[in-house]
């Protein structure tokens, strides 16, 4: 039967996840039976507060929120991650709205959410009202608010907070968007890994079975994990290698402080681990991207990063983006 015609609840794809793979049951059963809202718990910091919203409408465009809602879909990290990460590293305050089956019927309705509608999930209400989709794009939105867009937008906003004003065009203000470019530019290629790495078990269609293109995934995953990944890390081991703020040993992708490419590149490392953990032990064991593991592994261990992992509100990689699939996995 067609996966569409299984889920007739379903929006036609759910990141791939619900309708797309046969073994992942729990998924589609918890999707359609309970939609379930996945509010981000309390924090040592106090962020992300336990507002139950499943049961509640969501606010329309014309109303204001206090805080940033993300909509994304219940049970899987997805992309929603991303967003998350940016949230939980800054201390920032957010909700989400996790009803699978209002998300899409909101996103795409312009009366809900007004000019432009939206593609798909992750998408983020602004306390504006407004509406913005496209990870990447939410996150250089997100970015200098957030302190996640480089040292000197870090600056900028020290300065605004004191009262000072940073004209547009002045030589501070465009050397700030320009290091928020290069963030943008590392999340958006860690971004094509994560793409990559979900198109290795979707490699002909995203809305059929895996076990239907069984076939061509099994040759995708050979590519993928003999050319591509390996591509990939050499990429970033050398962006981090020639950062020369990291001659004291530091891992950080731009400048001297955290900034959305690192957290990116953290989540996108640990999905593939957790999909290839052969491959990513070998590629480990070689020695030739040291730097990467060890910006994974400080990330992990970073100031709001931490709680959260420690929180388990963190959601496990199952059937998502990432997922695991013995046959697809080898030490090269
Ligand atoms: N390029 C978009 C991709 C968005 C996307 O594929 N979202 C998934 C969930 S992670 C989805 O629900 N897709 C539905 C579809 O592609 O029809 C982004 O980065 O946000």
């Amino acid at each position: 039967m067609h996966p569409f015609l299984r889920f007739p609840l379903a929006p036609s794809l759910l990141c791939h996840q619900l309708t797309s793979n046969r073994s992942s049951q729990f998924l589609q059963t918890s999707f359609i039976t309970s939609p379930k809202t996945r509010s981000a718990g309390t924090t040592s910091k106090g962020i992300g507060k336990t507002k139950d919203m499943s049961s509640s409408e969501p606010a329309t465009k014309k109303q204001k929120t206090q805080e940033y809602v993300l909509y994304y879909w219940p049970g899987i990290p997805g992309r929603g991650e991303y967003v998350r990460l940016a949230f939980e590293r800054s201390g920032t305050p957010y909700t989400e709205f996790n009803d699978g089956s209002k998300l899409l019927g909101i996103l795409t309705n312009p009366k809900k959410v007004g000019h432009p509608t939206h593609f798909a999930p992750p998408a983020l209400k602004l306390p504006s009202g407004r509406f913005i989709s496209q990870t990447p794009a939410i996150l250089n939105y997100l970015a200098p608010r957030l302190g996640l867009a480089g040292e000197k937008w870090v600056k900028i906003s020290e300065k605004q907070k004191e009262g000072e004003k940073v004209e547009v065009g002045s030589e501070e203000y465009e050397g700030a968007e320009e290091e928020r470019s290069t963030v943008n530019q590392l999340v958006l290629t860690a971004l094509d890994l994560c793409n990559e790495t979900h198109d290795v078990h979707h490699p002909v269609a995203t809305e059929d079975y895996y076990e239907d293109q069984k076939d061509v995934s099994l040759r995708r995953a050979v590519s993928y994990r003999k050319n591509r990944l390996p591509k990939f890390l050499a990429h970033f081991e050398r962006v981090l290698d020639c950062n020369p703020e990291n001659k004291n040993g530091n891992t950080y992708l731009v400048g001297s402080r955290t900034t959305n490419a690192d957290l990116v590149l953290f989540h996108v490392v640990s999905g593939v681990e957790f999909a290839f953990p052969i491959r990513v032990a070998a590629l480990r064991k070689s020695g030739k991207y040291d730097k990467v593991f060890a910006l994974k592994e400080r990330i992990e261990n970073e100031g709001g990063i931490k709680e959260y992992i420690e929180s388990g509100r963190r959601q496990p990689f199952s059937m998502g983006l990432f997922r695991h699939y013995e046959e697809l996995d080898a030490e090269e």
